[in-house]
């Protein structure tokens, strides 16, 4: 039997898919199959480690890390829950991942070598504590390089030169910043770091026991490669951190195997010595791949503690309002994607759901008792810093709204989020017929079909719920069979078990589609109004009400 792992390290939660897949001798091609789906909530789970949707309390609200113990605690959670669970982990042929993309952990010296010879008799999370340089990873929530991202930017010929070398201009929450913030503020703690990961590359070292390489899909989510190269910038290495490529791993193609599994994991789980470890990537480099879009086409929207918007791309094309993100694919070293994030995803809704006393089904009816469009009432969803647009200063904006009106609020955080995405993402230029909605929130058809109507599209559920440990699962077979000659296309590996269902499909309603456009008109006024001094979006609001 052919079974391939693929593992998701989110900012919530860690989930596994155990995909079969194994040629049809007689009629050609392959089957698969999804044997099992797993995720442990990091929050319930591990209520040790203190995280609220999985991140550590700070007193600041600029600065957002997590525990890379609480990850590897995880992973050895997990592990044994799929052997309860009756996974034969002796038949995972290949293993792959997706982590929450732009995090670091950073590693001491020799900590590399230490990772191949952990006890298997004892529990992961001790042995790696003493590994850590910096016992806590800033993750991508964190806006508090906003300095950092200046002076990398300014070095390195201004925003666009930067945007053009490696695929975005500099944000605070990407690595290089990152890791210029930890170096002037930690200067000792820096130069005693061996290794900087990202929690992609850290968990896949832990599983191989060793040093593992970064891919072009998270790596470009570093303000540090190169995109069109497909390797480091020394530019922006010196414009970032003194010994950067020093501490930093390789970059390796996606679909590289790295290695087989350590002793550690054979000893202690079951794993046969030939288990292949395939590169990790990010969620959403890794989401591309799980919901099908491998080639030119349509779009997808991940609703997951960030929204985001991403779509193949295949020619190197960056975004000149400075918003958006190109991305390796992990389809191939000189294929891309196109990607926008907003920050105030599942969090903003859960936070007007929790106001409001509502569960999602209480969510759900606010929805279907208030009027698209809302009469005109408009949020600008900012419950903490928003990433797209720059808004670095915490704090919802509302505009419209009268004493009392409580469920509009409801209505308002899903039109105003689906108005703000559907106004950022025009800069992609991609076809919007189409749009493949991932992630937590996609279950809930109400937001789904707000989504329709703003875009004008046809809304695709993705028919596994997690998209990012499919894509890795996949990634897993596509590599392993790679490496032993096999041609296999992306189009074939990722056939039927991506095609959403038709009958779920999410229409828009036809005579809603010019409403959500004068809509978006209307939300545009009011974010110039609060970010620009633009005028009172009053007339816009009379416009919007009139027509
Ligand atoms: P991540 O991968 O970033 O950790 P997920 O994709 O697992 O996040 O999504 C988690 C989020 O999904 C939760 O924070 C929750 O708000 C949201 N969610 C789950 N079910 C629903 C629902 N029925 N309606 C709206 N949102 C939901
Ligand atoms: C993408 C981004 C988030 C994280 C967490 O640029 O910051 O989507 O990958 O999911």
């Amino acid at each position: 039997m052919s079974l391939y792992l693929g593992l998701d390290s989110s900012t919530q939660s860690l989930s596994a898919i155990v995909l079969k897949a194994e040629p049809l001798v007689d009629a050609g091609g392959y089957t698969r199959e999804i044997l099992h789906e797993v995720s442990l909530n990091f929050d319930q789970e591990f209520p040790q480690y203190g995280t609220q949707s999985g991140v550590l309390a700070n007193d600041d609200p600029s600065v957002v890390h997590s525990s890379p113990l609480l990850w590897v605690e995880a992973l050895e959670a997990l592990l044994l829950r799929l052997k309860a669970d009756g996974v034969d982990l002796g038949q995972i042929k290949a293993i792959a991942g997706s982590g929450q993309q732009h995090g670091s952990v950073y590693l001491k010296d020799g900590a590399l070598k230490a990772l191949g010879n952990l006890n298997s008799s004892e529990p992961l999370a001790s042995q790696i504590q003493p590994l850590l340089s910096r016992p806590t990873a800033p993750i991508w929530m964190d806006s508090s390089t906003h300095e950092e991202c200046s002076e990398i930017a300014e070095k390195m010929g201004g925003e666009q030169a930067l945007a053009n070398l490696t695929g975005s201009r500099a944000f605070e929450r990407f690595t290089g910043p990152q890791i210029r913030k930890f170096y002037k503020t930690e200067p000792d703690t820096y130069e005693a770091t061996g290794r900087i990961h990202l929690v992609s590359s850290f968990m896949a070292s832990v599983l191989l026991g060793g040093d593992a390489s970064i891919d072009p899909g998270d790596g470009a989510g570093m303000n540090l490669m190169d995109l069109s190269e497909v390797d480091w910038s020394e530019a922006a290495l010196e414009a970032t951190a003194p010994n950067l490529r020093s501490k930093l791993p390789n970059i390796q193609a996606s679909s590289t195997v790295l290695g087989t599994i350590s002793s550690y994991f054979q000893d202690r789980f079951g794993f046969s010595s030939d288990t292949s470890i395939v590169c990790w990537s990010g969620d959403n480099p890794c989401s591309l791949i799980g919901v099908g879009l491998v080639e030119a086409g349509h779009i997808a929207i991940s609703l997951g503690t960030s929204d985001t918007l991403f779509g193949f791309m295949p020619q190197l094309r960056v975004d000149s309002n400075g918003e958006g993100h190109v991305f390796g694919s992990p389809t191939g070293n000189s294929d891309y994607m196109s990607l926008i994030c907003f920050l105030n995803g599942s969090l903003a809704r859960e936070k007007v759901r929790d106001e409001l006393q509502l569960d999602w089904d209480g969510f759900d009816q606010a929805l279907q008792s208030t009027p698209p469009g809302n009469e005109g009432r408009v949020l600008l969803p900012w419950f903490a810093p928003e990433i797209t647009p720059n808004v670095p200063d915490a704090g919802p904006k509302s505009f419209g709204f009268n004493d009392g009106d409580k469920v509009h609020k409801v209505r308002a955080v899903v039109e105003g989020q689906m108005a703000s995405m559907a106004l950022h993402s025009r800069w992609m230029d991609v076809r919007m017929e189409k749009i493949y909605a991932t992630g937590g929130a996609s279950a809930n058809k109400s937001i789904l079909q707000i989504m329709a109507n703003t875009f004008g599209a046809d809304v695709y559920p993705s028919n596994v719920g997690q998209s990012a440990a499919l894509g890795a699962a996949l990634r897993a077979w596509h590599a392993e069979v790679s490496s032993q000659g096999q041609r296999v296309s992306w189009p074939e590996i990722v056939a039927e078990i991506t095609t959403p269902n038709a009958s779920d499909c999410v229409k828009p309603q036809a005579e809603l589609v010019p409403l959500y456009r004068r809509y978006q008109e209307l939300y545009r006024a009011c974010e110039n109004h609060f970010l620009s001094g633009g005028p009172d979006p009053k007339g816009a609001q009379e416009a919007f009400l009139s027509s």
